[in-house]
């Protein structure tokens, strides 16, 4: 049952001891002995980026939970070094979400680039948040991971990963990774893809059935012409033997969001590597060097906001989404880039501390929705992001009230998947893990350096 928490009610004290209590219920529910699914319902298996946040909470409750599920997200990585965006439980109904593994036949399509026989994945990614997971789950309990040899265990995975993406994703050819469907930044239908997207052929409608909309109001969704565009992407892709070498990619752009995150891993695994006693330099030069690509491709200084770049015409989409303001996390910007984006975040397009948390999209944008999905609602694992930027850039006042709202929107929508940034209300499911491993994490406080 999910548990709705007020703080005006409870006071914060007592909000902050349920709101635990119920955070831990949560991914109590959703661990399947392996791995936690997002949803019981709308997302039964396992995703890469939502086990990454989830890690990050379990290591409060329990970091061998933590390690593990890590671990198992990795096992299932492939030989080329890519790791699945969706690792698919073999014991859940084929239908109950699409695309199913019959759709991706990751064992058969993928093997030449590397796919495991067994499990079934999908064949794209998801940003790298891995590294920073894993280096944070160690901080949690290093005697504990000391003792299961996790860092170690872990590393060549982690190495791997990072150099699939920087030696077969760099299609640009200018130091960034490139994402090659919407749904590999994680932010799936975001306006900042509706020019890039409209090249894309819809596949025939009637040729899928969206599983989606069985537990989540449509108008909270995505629509059928997205779909249709995703399910062709995605098919050509694996048409190709998921072969980036091959693959003619109709989408394909370079996301601030996503090398973000690719450049706060490569610093968490520089500290793994050090901590293993390998040689840390290759991790930090490919962060360097992204970092500087990342100002040099992506940052929009008339906008004062990080863009995404569109490969197929080499032009920046000019429109702000919450994806442009994460590289306040990427540490050595300079001040006046890091100044501009505690501007934008606080002015009228994000309306930092006057909002609930962090909306995905620019609220005076003409496609800005408050409801549907990554077109202007709030969520929480982008808050959490930002929230750990705002420390990194010193703003602690900004963070710390953020960082209320987080907790305070969590308890009051019983983990909402998503939340109306005008007036908090829960939208999408309930009872979804990366908001309560989140904010979880942020009941615990930060024990190691917001870096
Ligand atoms: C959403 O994406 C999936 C496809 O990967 C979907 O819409 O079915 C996104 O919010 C994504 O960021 C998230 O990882 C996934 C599972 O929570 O759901």
């Amino acid at each position: 049952m999910t548990v709705l928490l007020d703080p005006a009610q409870h006071g914060p004290g007592r909000h902050h001891r349920s709101l635990r209590a119920a955070a831990v219920r949560v991914l109590l529910g959703n661990w399947t002995g392996n791995a936690t699914v997002p949803s019981r319902s709308l997302y039964p298996h396992q995703w890469s980026w939502d086990s990454a946040f989830i890690a990050i909470g379990l290591r409060h409750l329990s970091p061998r939970r933590a390690q593990r599920e890590l671990e198992s997200l990795l096992s299932a990585q492939w030989a080329d070094g890519r790791v699945p965006h969706i690792v698919f439980n073999p014991a859940v109904p084929c239908g109950a979400y699409f695309p199913s593994p019959d759709f991706w036949r990751s064992s058969t399509a993928g093997r030449p680039a590397g796919a495991p026989s067994t499990p079934e994945t999908s064949g794209i990614v998801q940003p790298p948040v891995h590294a920073l997971a894993a280096w944070l789950v160690h901080r949690a309990d290093p005697a504990e991971s000391g003792r299961r040899r996790f860092l170690a265990r872990l590393h060549p995975g982690l190495d791997a990963w990072h150099r699939y993406l920087t030696a077969h994703r760099d299609l640009g050819g200018r130091g960034l990774a490139a994402i090659v469907h919407p749904w590999e930044p994680g932010l799936d239908n975001s306006p900042a893809w509706d020019t890039a997207l409209r090249r894309v052929p819809p596949a025939p409608a009637g040729s899928f059935r969206r599983a989606d909309l069985d537990h989540s109001a449509a108008s909270d969704r995505p629509t059928d012409l997205d779909y249709a565009r995703y399910v062709r992407l995605a098919a050509d892709y694996r048409d190709a033997g998921y072969d980036d070498a091959r693959a003619r990619f109709a989408f394909a752009v370079e996301d601030p969001g996503f090398n973000a995150l690719l450049i706060a891993s490569e610093y968490a695994l520089a500290d793994i590597a050090e901590a293993i006693g390998a040689d840390p330099a290759p991790a930090r030069a490919r962060a360097v060097r992204r970092t500087a690509a990342l100002t040099d491709r992506l940052w929009d200084e008339e906008r004062g906001i990080f863009t995404a770049r569109d490969l197929h015409d080499d032009r920046l989409i000019p429109v702000r989404g919450v994806a442009g303001l994460l590289p306040l996390m990427v540490p050595g910007l300079p001040r006046r880039i890091t100044d501009a984006l505690l501007r934008t975040a606080a002015g009228d397009h994000f309306r930092l501390g006057e909002v609930h948390m962090v909306p995905s999209y620019d609220l005076t944008g003409p496609e800005f929705d408050p409801s549907r999905y990554w077109r202007g609602p709030s969520w929480f694992n982008t808050a959490w992001l930002i929230h750990r930027g705002l420390l990194a850039c010193g703003a602690v006042a900004e963070a710390d009230r953020l960082r209320e709202g987080i907790l305070r929107d969590a308890g009051a929508t019983g983990f909402a998947e998503y939340v109306d940034p005008h007036n908090g209300a829960g939208r999408g499911i309930r009872d979804f893990s990366w908001t309560a491993g989140l904010a979880l994490d942020l009941l615990c406080g930060h024990p190691e350096r917001a870096r």
